[in-house]
């Protein structure tokens, strides 16, 4: 017999409890189910008001719970207890059930579990769900992967519970096979990275170099937020240099020690894009920024090396040079951007995919972390032209760019010279530099390369491949 509950969640902690209740407070009956199963007598006594629960203790209650065919969403640990939840489940159900991990997985563990279970009949979608606990019971983004015969069993329900962009139109969208949304979820968050970064440098110069202080930023950052840079990110950057400490009386920002901790999904977006061949410096430059932070004994022993005297612009000067770090951080930012695209599409070719770029931005657009009026932009720019080769080639984005450079390298002059490091930055206009030059140093690395080790080069006037007798009479032979 069927059971009653549209969608099932496993796993109530603070992710899995929200993502119920919104599924509920949307009409949904929603069948809940915890290892411990004093969570879901709590769920339910605390909010069983909201909407129609279903609580099941054990896993056979939990399957029997649900219509066919089954939806149940995992939304524990990510990881080997995903696999263990599985290896629970998978027995209890039928073909053509959906198994939905809504965790921070790993896309290429998607992609095993996907095999694995398709194998048995049962579609295996994992979802990429951003906005934190509070996105999950408001309105996440919602980026799912699996067949597109699973999404529509599950996109109506996803539709309802998703956060709506200004337009009205829900943030989710079916990504594309198997890894596909958990590999999406995983770029989103090493944009997000890249982001966090870039509004710290910014903040660090106007903090050294313009001489603000945190709530005169605070106030500079609500101005940024009324123009091209209002984000989710730089709204909350205010609030959080506008907090005072209550025991101190001091700005929180000077009582928080200044390590930076992670999770790791930036972490694995760099390690991806190192195997898909992706340029993402700005989104390393922010993984590597927040390990070397966390590296006290080794800042404790280089703190007395030489850097330049301190030297804070006056007043009028320090208002000219927050207007060109507001330049340095979209230039920056449009950058970032352009290499988490990439690795999007770099992604998608490699595991044939067919993601479309222009609707990963517009599910981009609220609920997610990196929620911003920018991804309009970006989508747009897609949808203008879906082969764009990168973002710096949209003509709008080219042009804003190209208006930023000169406050752009200003800025990264005016922090080279003060001593504050600004990795983002710097990254941000070496790839740009790097991508509009008309001849890079590479072919020297190459001549390099071939000195060594023989690995040969091509010419500029000639098609094949050839190599240069180094050691011998430095004639060159042809080599293919
Ligand atoms: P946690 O990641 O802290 O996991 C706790 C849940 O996993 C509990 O329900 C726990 O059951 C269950 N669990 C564990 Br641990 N091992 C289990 C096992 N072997 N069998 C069955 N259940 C097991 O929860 P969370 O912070 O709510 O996060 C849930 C997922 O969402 C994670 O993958 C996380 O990475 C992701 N997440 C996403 C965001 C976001 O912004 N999208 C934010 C936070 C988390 P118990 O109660 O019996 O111990």
């Amino acid at each position: 017999m069927s059971g009653t509950a549209q969608i099932g969640v496993t796993g109530l902690a603070v992710m899995g409890r929200n993502l119920a209740r919104n599924f509920a407070r949307n009409g949904f009956t929603v069948a809940v189910h915890n290892r411990t199963a004093a969570k879901t007598r709590a769920l339910v006594e605390e909010f069983g008001e909201e909407g129609s629960f279903v609580a099941a203790e054990s896993p056979e209650d939990f399957v029997a719970a649900l219509e066919r065919p089954r939806r149940l969403v995992i939304m524990v640990k990510a990881g080997e207890a995903t696999d263990a939840v599985i290896r629970e489940f998978a027995p209890l159900l039928e073909k053509g059930d959906v198994i939905i991990d809504g965790g921070n997985a790993h896309f290429e563990d998607t992609r095993r579990r996907e095999r694995e279970l398709r194998e048995r009949g049962i579609h295996f979608v994992g979802v990429g769900i951003s906005g934190g606990e509070e996105g999950a019971l408001h309105g996440p983004s919602i980026m799912p992967g699996g067949s597109a015969e699973s999404y529509e069993s599950l996109g109506p329900l996803l539709e309802r519970i998703a956060a709506k962009a200004p337009d009205g139109t829900p943030c989710v969208t079916h990504v594309g096979p198997d890894g596909a949304g958990h590999f999406v979820k995983m770029v989103h968050n090493g944009i997000e990275y890249a982001d966090m970064q870039l509004i710290a440098e910014a903040y660090h110069l106007l903090r050294t170099v313009a001489g603000y202080s945190p709530e005169k930023i605070a106030e500079t950052f609500r101005d940024w937020n009324t123009g091209r840079l209002d984000s989710y990110l730089i709204e909350i950057t205010a609030e959080v240099l506008a907090h005072v400490d209550a025991a101190t009386g001091k700005p929180f920002v000077d009582v928080v020690e200044d390590e930076a901790e992670q999770k790791g999904t930036g972490r694995w977006t760099v390690q991806i894009a190192l195997d898909l061949g992706v340029p993402v410096s700005g989104i390393a430059e922010a993984v590597f920024a927040r390990s070397l932070s966390g590296h006290a004994e080794l800042r404790e022993a280089a703190r007395s090396l030489a850097g330049p005297a301190a030297n804070p612009l006056g007043e009028k000067e320090a208002a000219a040079f927050a207007a060109q770090v507001e330049q340095a951080l979209y230039a920056s930012k449009i950058v970032s951007y352009t290499q988490g695209f990439h690795q999007v599409q770099a992604g998608s070719q490699n595991y044939d995919w067919d993601v479309d770029p222009g609707a990963v931005a517009a599910i981009w657009r609220a609920g997610c972390i990196i929620r911003a009026a920018f991804l309009d932009r970006i989508r747009a720019a897609y949808d203008a032209q879906p082969e764009l080769p990168s973002l710096l080639s949209d003509k709008r984005f080219g042009d804003e760019i190209g208006a930023a450079q000169d406050d752009w390298r200003a800025v990264i002059v005016a922090a080279a010279r003060q001593g504050v490091p600004v990795p983002g930055f710097s990254a941000a206009l070496a790839y740009y530099d790097a991508l509009r030059a008309e001849r890079l140093p590479a072919a020297l690395t190459q001549g390099q390369r071939d000195f060594f080790g023989a690995h040969t080069y091509r010419r500029t006037d000639r098609e094949g491949s050839f190599h240069t007798l180094w050691g011998g009479d430095r004639s060159e032979v042809s080599t293919g």
